[in-house]
């Protein structure tokens, strides 16, 4: 007898336990439901650096640590950013985390996030919108300072250059920022003549296909400011391809200080790097767990950045970066 009681009472607490529910979720799966649903709408995977912040946002957003988390590349396109968090937001998410392509162009899509009650966190870029409740917060880097670093780097050069200038995604803030800092280092160096600017997407091919063209078209430059480090691989290919050495022949600063690149600095391929760092899913998370916890994180976080020359990098330094 009081075995059956005792079974009883253990049928009745698994189903109490499995009706705790976090409020507002469909109690589908036990497992899942204790879980925040966060809805992540990355750029693509379109560089190191895109891989790295993918990464890092899924190795902070695990099960383990509380999370379930809805991963999707837009593959460099707003409108499939928009309709990503459309459909976060029917599937009833707890937070939505953006990573914007571009500045422009998000106030309707947010407008139905925050009429839905889903605190939006943005990460990387930033967006540009009148009514900044639309978000949370900002989390990501100062693309400006960026720029002005590389161009403090190349002031040191202390020699006229012939600039070649492969932009990233036009209208994003990571292209948008280091394009500033580079104008402004052209506005106070009458010595500096740019040569060449277009956009290369972030992309390796795109940033080969571009200088293999300058090369054929007999463009004479020094210097490469790739605006990624993708970009950069891409200029490097091209030059070797046509028997120049970079580091040599013209010297190349990037933008990122992934590890494939650090590698280019330490063999003389890259003279300067300027990074941004992608680890921001530590970051997210974080501010998640104050918002569950009824706090209030600050509406804008800069990362603390730096950059890198051949001077400053060992293997074991690059080793110890993460990415
Ligand atoms: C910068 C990020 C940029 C990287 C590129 O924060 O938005 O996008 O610099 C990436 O590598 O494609």
């Amino acid at each position: 007898m009081k075995k059956l009681l005792l079974a009883a009472l253990l049928a009745l607490l698994c189903v109490s336990l499995a009706g705790c529910a976090r409020p507002g979720t469909d109690p589908a799966s036990t497992q899942d439901q204790r879980l925040i649903l966060v809805g992540f709408s990355q750029v693509g995977a379109e560089s190191d650096w895109r891989k790295a912040n993918t990464l890092s946002m899924q190795t902070a957003l695990s099960a383990e640590n509380g999370f379930r988390l809805i991963l999707d590349d837009a593959q460099q396109k707003q409108e499939k950013q928009i309709t990503a968090i459309r459909n976060f937001i029917n599937q009833g998410v707890d937070y939505i985390v953006l990573a914007p392509t571009t500045e422009q162009g998000w106030e309707t899509v947010l407008s139905e996030a925050k009429a839905a009650g889903i605190p939006v966190i943005i990460v990387d870029r930033m967006i540009e919108v009148a009514d900044n409740s639309l978000f949370t917060c900002w989390i990501g880097s100062d693309f400006r300072k960026e720029g002005d670093e590389a161009v403090k780097w190349m002031e040191r050069e202390k020699a006229p250059l012939r600039i070649v200038h492969l932009q990233g995604n036009i209208g994003s803030s990571a292209q948008i920022g280091r394009t500033e800092g580079l104008d402004a280092g052209l506005a106070v160096h009458p010595e500096w003549q740019l040569v060449f600017r277009a956009s290369g997407d972030f992309t390796q091919a795109k940033g080969q296909e571009l200088v293999e063209a300058l090369l054929n078209e007999g463009t004479a430059f020094d210097l490469i400011y790739s605006e990624n480090d993708n970009m950069a691989y891409g200029a490097i290919d091209a030059l070797k391809k046509a028997g120049l050495q970079p580091g040599e022949d013209m010297k190349i600063v990037s933008f990122d200080a992934s590890s494939t690149a650090l590698h280019m600095i330490l063999n003389g391929e890259i003279s300067y790097d300027v990074e941004c760092n992608p680890l921001h899913g530590p970051r997210v998370r974080a501010i998640i767990e104050q918002l569950e916890q009824g706090e209030t994180p600050p509406k804008f976080t800069y990362v603390e950045e730096t950059a890198f020359d051949r001077e400053m990098l060992t293997e074991a330094l690059i080793d110890s970066r993460g990415y």
